[in-house]
């Protein structure tokens, strides 16, 4: 089957390998991945939730300023981003703390975001990783200009995807990277991560479409829905979109819109309670189709995953998350001048003056005083 065939579907098509007890769905090819690179996936899944654990109680610890979690959508995460070749670039939202650590953002620079450290964002020189967005698909252009000048450069060979959620999807930012990838023919795989909810507004006050995929149509390129809760779905879909990215067929269009069905199992950040909004009764329903025990049992009944490997793994993800928080908790706090100074690469005369201002305080009252928590 040719790797494009998968994004030949009608968008309303969920497209799916493993069901929810972990078994290979009729007709489903299983993605080439060696016995390592599987395990690999699920050890990567298997991290992210320890990490996502631990964070929430370093924030309920005051340890941490906010947080959001990713609890349930580790599938989407790792499945697409282990996609992903050396070269290509990922663009993520604020949720993608998975999908950056499996594409080369070390967790200790998460940590240090979310304790408010800007150094969070010093991406290493090796990862093509861009900075975590906060105002909701703001990224979305952005990734669409990288794609059009990599391709304006005769870059061939590197492909840009970008995440979102499907609250994004009702921004103008979406609306314009989508339009301009597909005018351009950029190319940009498109990879929402539709967790039923933003905040507190649920996915059909969202759009009045069917489906978050069929908005490709539109734009005039490809648009799929994958079960988002099965890693290997969303790793064959992504690697799929990406190959056309870099390498399109005769007549077919680079853009690829994924649109990842999935839930959050937990709040939207750290300051939210989903009990006032949604019953536990659907959170439960999509309990059920948690991604790791899926490909656990997967992984288990092909022989490639073993009792032993299981704990083995779990040891070593707590000792890489400990690891992470020690390094993150040891590094020396900022300097709050940095909230004026990395704005932009030089300050504006609004902000001189509003350093000034904060300086001054600091001399009248002092740090212990204004910076109290
Ligand atoms: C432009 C903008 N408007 C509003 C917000 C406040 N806000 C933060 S997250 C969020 C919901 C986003 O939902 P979704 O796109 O589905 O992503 P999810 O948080 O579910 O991953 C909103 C409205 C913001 N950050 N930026
Ligand atoms: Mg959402």
């Amino acid at each position: 089957m040719p790797v494009t065939s998968i994004l030949d579907r009608e968008p309303d098509d969920r497209f799916r390998i493993l069901d929810e007890d972990g078994e290979v769905v009729d007709g489903a090819s299983v993605p080439d991945l060696s016995d390592e690179e599987f395990v690999e996936m699920y050890r990567m899944m298997k991290l992210a939730r320890h990490f996502d654990q631990r964070a929430v109680s370093l924030q309920r610890q005051g340890r941490m300023g906010t947080y959001p979690p990713l609890s349930g959508q580790e599938g989407a995460q790792v499945g697409s981003a282990m996609a992903l070749d050396d070269d290509d670039w990922l663009i993520p939202s604020y949720r993608e703390h998975a999908a950056t650590l499996v594409h080369g953002l070390p967790l200790e620079q998460t940590l240090l975001l979310w304790m408010g450290n800007e150094h969070g964002n010093d991406v290493p020189e090796d990862a093509n990783v861009f900075t975590a967005a906060v105002p909701i698909a703001s990224q979305v252009p952005h990734a669409t200009g990288l794609a059009w000048a990599s391709k304006l450069k005769d870059e061939t060979g590197k492909g840009f995807l970008c995440y979102f959620g499907d609250g994004a999807t009702s921004e103008g930012d979406f609306h314009e990277g989508l339009n301009f990838a597909g005018v351009f023919d950029t190319p940009n795989v498109f990879f929402c991560n539709n967790n039923q909810w933003a905040i507190s507004v649920p996915r059909e006050r969202q759009t009045a479409s069917e489906t978050i995929a069929q908005k490709a149509t539109a734009y005039g390129f490809d648009g799929v829905q994958i079960d988002g809760m099965d890693p290997l779905a969303v790793y064959a879909t992504t690697e799929a979109a990406l190959e056309k990215a870099k390498n399109p067929g005769e007549g077919e269009r680079r853009p690829t819109l994924v649109e990842a069905v999935q839930y959050r199992f937990g709040a939207h950040t750290t300051a939210d309670d989903p009990s006032v909004y949604r019953e536990e009764a659907e959170v439960e329903k999509w309990r059920a189709k948690d991604p790791i025990p899926r490909l656990e049992k997967f992984l288990r009944a092909t022989g490639r995953l073993d009792d032993g490997d299981v704990e083995r793994i779990e040891e070593a993800v707590e000792e890489r998350v400990a690891d992470a928080i020690e390094a993150a908790e040891s590094t020396p706090r900022p300097d709050p001048r940095e909230m004026f100074e990395n704005v932009y690469e030089e300050m504006t005369p609004r902000l001189e003056r509003q350093l000034a201002e904060f300086e001054e305080l600091r001399e009248t009252y002092g740090d212990e005083e204004i910076l109290e928590d």
